[in-house]
């Protein structure tokens, strides 16, 4: 209960957003049974009992925060004898609604048989809970008008709280205040990156960026996935973003605060790209990772390693990308938009001189790898942005785009972040693309989500091969392609009501009875595998990052004190500290909540 005290919340957020961090707190909290007071997570000992799994199979679980008045609304209920759900009033307890239940079938990503109750219909706003004979009720919801407002602003602040070279003022992180870390001003150059002109110990300045997750270090190719997904974000629905305040330490300039967290991250990523030649650095870091200590009591050598084609076209999509955006704020900005397209073509004829540099992993450097031997999804991206941007032929034919499919996006994996950009922009391409193809791949994939959700005991869209590490983003990313398909064919309403599911996965109707983002929900994520949340001495975890997510293969399991409470795909999730395969926060996950918590917003009439 912590996280939801006023006290705590108001010392630890921008009064700007306390009200909508309310919201995201239930107002229930002593109307379950035993059976749910029994999945109560011990805040001091940072362990999830381990009667969890079986515990929240017996709740009611579903979208911790609400929803949207014409939002899809679905709940999953255990496998009771009772066949009507009921919808009473949080305060009063009139019924306000009723309906059947469907009948029960199995999920077998968690082993659970289940019901769902829709209560799609309803629309009035109001604070609700969900009633079914022999189940406990359910926690308090909303259904309101702005009902993700707060997650959204929260899930971009999450990266300015994760900000390298950054002293976090009272003013804009409240409790959650903090030295700089990380200057980054005097890096060294790694053997594995010397050149004649750079050799090896030679020093350059890379400051900025954020850090990727719960470590300290920066990553070309993961910063790639995540600056775009905010850029898209904003791309794509730039009214929502305009007059937004996060109160971060830009907000009275005027950019969007979207735009002004994502240039802290593009301004250090355009230090990362060798002036010489035009390659890019795979990554900034320190030769082991850090203890669990605060920014700047992690003071070890920091490196940028070796040069990889996968770093360089990862920076030039962004950077194409990122010209485009910028390019509306040449009068604040001088000159960035050209520089930034310029950095993306020199980086991408690195690329193309360079077509196969992987990344290998040199001897003395044990942190992330981000490591990716499959190239051809990052040529068609890059190729795909500058083709937007520049409006080049040649780059759309060298995007190979008739041979490229398309797959749900993850670090490793960016071929639809260009079909993303390609639909968007689709009015706007040259005679030279493929208008159906680029419609025709959306809708492929969006369809396989869509059938999956429509034929799952727990209205997901999540399926066993779905729970790998960062499972989270894999629901996000197929949010995001089903709102792609949406946005293409807005009378297919089926598209937008699957990403909502997957929204309501990662706040609550999960396995794990959970809301992945921290601060959000009456039982959300408590101790992330995140160095500051877990150093900072405050009980509750920096809000606004989500976790990873369950997923069975547990790698982190020995250097865990506690088991995990299952092995089950859905339910493989530890909220300890020690569990980075599980419960770590990442910008990559972090940027598809913010575009799929707006977009939601946006486009849910
Ligand atoms: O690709 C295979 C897939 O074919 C297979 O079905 C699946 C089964 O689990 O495994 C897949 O590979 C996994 C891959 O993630 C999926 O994206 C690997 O086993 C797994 O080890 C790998 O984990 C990565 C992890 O680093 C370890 O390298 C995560 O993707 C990646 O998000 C994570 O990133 C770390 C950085 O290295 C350091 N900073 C923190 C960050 C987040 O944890
Ligand atoms: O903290 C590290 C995390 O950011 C990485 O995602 C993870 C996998 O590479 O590794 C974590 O560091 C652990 C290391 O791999 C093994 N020893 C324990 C470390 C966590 O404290």
């Amino acid at each position: 209960m912590a996280l939801c005290t006023p006290t705590r919340l108001m010392a630890g957020l921008a009064m700007a957003s306390l009200s909508g961090l309310l919201l995201g707190c239930g107002s229930g909290g002593s109307d379950r049974s035993a059976a749910a007071s029994s999945v109560a997570v011990n805040s001091s000992a940072q362990a999830t009992t381990s009667s969890a799994a079986g515990a929240s199979a017996q709740l009611i679980k579903l979208n911790q925060l609400g929803f949207l008045p014409n939002s899809a609304k679905w709940a999953v209920v255990p496998d009771v004898t009772a066949t009507r759900f009921i919808l009473v009033d949080a305060a009063t307890g009139a019924e306000a609604f009723s309906a059947d239940l469907t009948v029960a079938a199995t999920w077998a990503e968690a082993g659970e048989k289940v019901k769902l109750a829709d209560f799609s219909s309803v629309k009035t706003p109001g604070s609700y809970r969900l009633r079914v004979a022999g189940s406990p009720d359910s926690h308090a919801f909303s259904i309101a008008e702005n009902v993700y407002g707060a997650v959204t602003a929260a899930s971009i602040k999450a990266f300015y709280f994760n900000r390298n070279s950054a002293e976090l003022l009272p003013e804009h992180a409240g409790v959650y205040a903090r030295p700089l870390g990380h200057p980054d001003t005097e890096v060294l150059i790694h053997a594995s990156a010397a050149t004649i002109e750079r050799p090896e110990g030679s020093v350059i300045s890379s400051p900025k960026g954020w850090y990727d997750a719960g470590d300290y270090n920066k990553y070309i190719v993961n910063s790639g996935i995540s600056t775009y997904s905010l850029l898209a974000a904003y791309e794509h629905y730039p009214e929502f973003f305009a007059t937004q305040n996060l109160n971060i330490p830009e907000s009275n300039d005027n950019i969007p605060d979207l735009l002004n967290e994502a240039l802290w991250n593009l301004e250090w990523m355009l230090t990362m790209q060798d002036p010489v030649d035009g390659g890019v650095y795979h990554k900034l870091t320190n030769k082991n990772f850090d203890g669990t200590v605060m920014p700047h009591q992690a003071t070890t050598e920091r490196y940028v390693v070796q040069k990889s084609t996968a770093a360089a076209l990862d920076f030039a999509a962004v950077m194409a990308t990122a010209s485009r955006v910028f390019a509306a704020y040449e009068n604040e900005l001088p000159g960035l938009s050209a520089r930034m397209v310029a950095a993306a073509e020199s980086a991408w004829q690195w690329a193309e001189a360079n077509p196969a540099v992987i990344y290998q992993q040199p001897a003395d450097i044990k942190t992330g790898e981000y490591g990716d031997r499959q190239l051809a999804d990052e040529f068609f991206w890059a190729a795909a942005e500058l083709y937007i941007t520049t409006r080049k032929d040649s780059y759309y034919q060298a995007s190979n785009a008739a041979n490229t499919t398309a797959t749900v996006p993850s670090w490793g994996d960016v071929r639809s972040l260009g079909w993303i950009s390609l639909a968007h922009h689709r009015a706007q391409l040259t005679a030279a693309a493929d208008q159906a193809l680029i419609t025709g791949r959306i809708q492929g994939l969006a369809n396989q989500s869509r059938s999956v959700w429509a034929g799952s005991a727990y209205r997901v869209t999540m399926q066993t091969g779905d729970f790998i590490w960062g499972s989270n983003s894999v629901a996000l990313g197929q949010a995001m392609i089903l709102l792609q398909a949406y946005r293409l064919n807005p009378s297919e309403r089926d598209y937008l009501d699957a990403a909502q599911a997957a929204l309501d996965y990662v706040l609550g109707r999960n396995a794990v009875d959970t809301s992945f983002v921290t601060g959000f929900g009456h039982k959300s994520t408590l101790h992330p595998h995140h160095r500051p949340s877990a150093a900072d001495k405050i009980e509750a975890p920096i809000p606004g990052f989500i976790a990873g997510g369950p997923q069975p293969r547990q790698q982190d399991k020995d250097d865990c004190p506690v088991s995990y409470p299952s092995a089950i795909p859905a339910k493989s999730y530890l909220d300890h500290y020690c569990s980075y395969a599980s419960n770590e926060i990442a910008i990559n996950w972090n940027a598809p909540l913010v575009y799929v918590s707006a977009a939601l917003q946006v486009l849910t009439k």
